[in-house]
């Protein structure tokens, strides 16, 4: 019956409350799952010779059960906390901790979420709820694009959105040199930030303060 017209139909071949359909003229099937259900699915997809044509095989219909593996979303939302975010600002992913914690958001209960360095596994904790935090020792100093994944049921997820992050032990250094030197009554002014000469206030302001005598 090789190129004669067919007829194809899909059903669902378990008792999960999904929905099958498929596509007379292609026998394109799409299943959509139950919302949030992760697992294998089972959908009976048959094919048989259409009315008029041909059948020479001895079953009026070819069938096949098609298990297909629905994956968990990807885990959502990596951060850094505040408490691994050392240094002048908290929120800026560069750190000098090399014992760190690594927060997951968007995982599923029970899940085995997984931590990764570009394909690197860095480490793995089960979730025992909608968060979970990965502990990571002895980092290595560098620049770390962080994802993860969730496994539910055996099938893993997606990698999440990249974290970048930045671990950075050395220590900063002050590159100016503060002047030894100041009027009296002159406001005094220094950025130990910048490499920029220090200034003094007063040559900057109109109204001068009364000098002492
Ligand atoms: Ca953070
Ligand atoms: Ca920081």
């Amino acid at each position: 019956m090789e190129g004669n017209a067919v007829t194809y139909t899909a059903v669902k071949g378990d008792t999960l409350s999904s929905t099958v359909s498929v596509n007379a003229s292609t026998g394109q099937v799409t299943a959509t799952p139950p919302a949030g259900y992760v697992g294998n699915m089972l959908v009976k997809v048959a094919v048989q010779a259409a009315p008029g044509q041909p059948n020479n095989t001895g079953d009026p219909a070819d069938s096949q059960l098609v298990s297909i593996a629905v994956a968990p979303s990807a885990p959502t939302g990596l951060d850094l906390p505040t408490a691994s975010d050392s240094g002048s600002s908290s929120t800026d992913n560069i750190t000098n901790a090399t014992s760190l914690s690594i927060q997951v958001g968007g995982v599923t209960n029970g899940a085995v979420v997984k931590l990764f360095n570009g394909t690197t596994l860095l480490g793995q904790a089960t979730s025992t709820g909608t968060t979970v935090t990965i502990p990571l020792t002895n980092v290595t100093p560098g620049s770390y694009s962080l994802t993860a994944t969730q496994t539910v049921s055996n099938i893993e997820s997606d990698r999440s959105t990249a974290l970048p992050i930045v671990v950075d032990t050395t220590a900063p250094v002050i590159n100016s040199t503060a002047p030894t030197t100041a009027r009296v009554g002159d406001a005094f002014s220094y950025n130990a930030g910048s490499p920029k000469r220090a200034r003094r206030d007063s040559a900057m302001n109109s109204s001068r303060r009364p000098r002492a005598c």
